[in-house]
């Protein structure tokens, strides 16, 4: 292991030669056409700048589409073995620069160095090398699929180059090229990504990159050259989005936000329990979509698991991301800091109880305690809407019915889990949640063999695995030829 101050000083060189971004089109690093005012990317642990980045505006957007457009049938008509071989040189590349790749995502985002270090940054290899790995069997695998053409794909802040590698690796797996904008909180791994797909020398336009907000999204979905649009984010705009391409012929998935339950009945190992929900809703400070931000607990153990909850929080360790023994680090952003506070102040008057440990809390910077609600009501706030914090809302229950009811008493359906030593009785009750997924005695288990999605308002279409690679494949029509497809 590299020690952290060294990845650190190579993180500094690297913005040190850039202190301004310009956008990643065709191959090479392109200023913006639009000329827009940059963004500042700051650190949020500090508040310090790190970086300006450029915000692409419509005639960059139609830059990237049209670099995409022309590089797709080329990359299309590439052997499996050959979109392999660029798939993993940039696996390769990514792991190689792991180190300081990791140090950059904690600098962006605020989350632990040890998160970054053992979870995104190598989550983000996996992806790459699964998908490397896919390539190559992709037409052997579905004979009578071609691939959309080009795709425009949106990710949101809170794992920035492991939703980068979520979006992109399939996408070139199956012979799509992409144009993939980042969020504007957190760009800066995706841009170092762009140095890595220059250095691995995919085909130039294979890979775009534009910087920007909200509207750089929203100009990149709906641009007509544009055939498939991924996204993930809040269930606003993912509903904005589907609302711009409704009628457009445009292929569309949508990840987007979530409730989800963490049940624990009676006979669960409470202990297994506590460390589970460490997992499902303070890792990440929380911000996961698929977080286990409403605990479901039966009412004879309710008091019990809340202590033991409590105990274990006062001794996390709440702090400087950089430093390796931090459990939980910043927020993402002053704003987002700002909803999360906002969100709990409403919860409180609407009578949910609040605690939060008596631990180490820097004065300055996005950082939020680790928060406890109960007395949770079924119509609090807390209850209902995606915090995305480190905010847990406890709600009990006495039968298995009820625990069922309420695990879907929401608009939405991404995740859920279920906690009990009797298999029957987590099964049964597992199947009765209306959820992409579910998990039975453990938590945040994904893995990019593995489909993953949502349902209801969290979305539809899947990603990882088989259905993942779907999502990128269109059924070829009869009369087509794999070579009229590429033409
Ligand atoms: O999300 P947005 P925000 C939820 C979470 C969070 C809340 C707000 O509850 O507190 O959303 O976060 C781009 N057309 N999630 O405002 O706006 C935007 O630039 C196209 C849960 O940051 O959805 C960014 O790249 N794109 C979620 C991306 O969408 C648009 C993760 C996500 O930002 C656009 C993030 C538009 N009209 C937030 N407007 C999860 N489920 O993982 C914005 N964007």
């Amino acid at each position: 292991y590299a020690p952290v101050h060294e990845s650190a000083e190579a993180v500094r060189r690297w913005l040190a030669e850039r202190p301004s971004f310009a956008l990643f089109i065709d191959g090479r690093w392109q200023a913006s056409h639009d000329a827009l005012p940059a963004i500042a990317s700051t650190n949020p642990a500090t508040g310090d700048l790190l970086a300006h980045i450029a915000q692409a505006g419509p005639q960059d957007v139609d830059a990237a589409v049209a670099a995409a457009r022309r590089a797709q049938p080329a990359w299309a008509a590439l052997s499996g073995a050959d979109r392999a071989r660029h798939l993993h040189r940039l696996a390769r590349l990514v792991h190689k620069h792991a180190r300081t790749l990791a140090v950059l995502e904690t600098l962006d985002n605020g989350k632990p160095i040890r998160e970054t270090r053992h979870i995104d940054i190598p989550g983000a290899v996996r992806h790459l090398t699964y998908h490397a790995n896919q390539a190559a069997l992709v037409a052997q695998t579905f004979p009578d699929h071609a691939p959309h053409g080009v795709a425009g794909q949106v990710i949101p802040w809170n794992f920035p180059l492991l939703m980068a590698s979520w979006k992109i690796a399939p996408a070139l797996a199956c012979g799509n090229t992409v144009v993939l904008k980042p969020a504007e909180y957190t760009s800066l791994t995706a841009l170092y990504l762009a140095d890595l797909v220059a250095e691995a020398g995919l085909p130039a336009g294979t890979v775009n990159i534009v910087t920007g907000a909200g509207d750089t999204g929203a100009a990149l979905v709906a641009h007509p050259g544009v055939d498939k649009v991924a996204f993930t984010g809040s269930t606003e705009v993912g509903r904005a989005i589907r609302r711009a391409t409704a009628g457009s012929g445009k292929a569309l998935t949508l990840e987007l936000g979530g409730k989800s339950p963490f049940i624990v009945c009676a006979d669960a190992d409470l202990d297994a329990a506590v460390e589970g929900l460490m997992s499902a809703i303070w890792f990440n400070q929380g911000e996961v979509c698929c977080a286990g931000s409403r605990l479901l607990v039966e009412e004879a153990v309710a008091e019990p698991l809340v202590a033991k909850i409590k105990a274990r929080l006062a001794r996390l360790r709440l702090g400087d991301p950089l430093d390796r023994t931090t459990d939980m680090g910043a927020l993402v952003d002053r704003v987002q800091h700002e909803r999360v506070a906002g969100l709990v102040a409403r919860a409180v008057e609407e009578g949910a109880a609040p605690w939060q440990p008596d631990i180490d809390c820097p004065a300055t910077g996005c950082f939020h305690r680790p928060t406890v609600l109960t007395d949770v009501a079924p119509a609090n706030v807390a209850a209902r809407e995606e915090i995305f914090g480190p905010v847990l809302s406890v709600l009990t229950f006495r039968t298995d019915a009820e625990a069922a009811d309420m695990a879907n008493n929401t608009r939405y359906g991404l995740a859920g889990s279920v906690w009990s030593e009797t298999g029957g009785r987590a099964l049964a009750l597992a199947r009765r949640i209306k959820a992409g997924v579910v998990w039975v005695n453990c938590t945040n288990k994904l893995d990019a063999g593995v489909p993953f999605g949502g349902v209801r308002q969290s979305g539809f279409g899947r990603e990882g695995g088989r259905e993942g690679l779907l999502a990128y494949l269109k059924r070829r029509d009869r009369q087509q030829t794999p070579d009229t497809d590429a033409e």
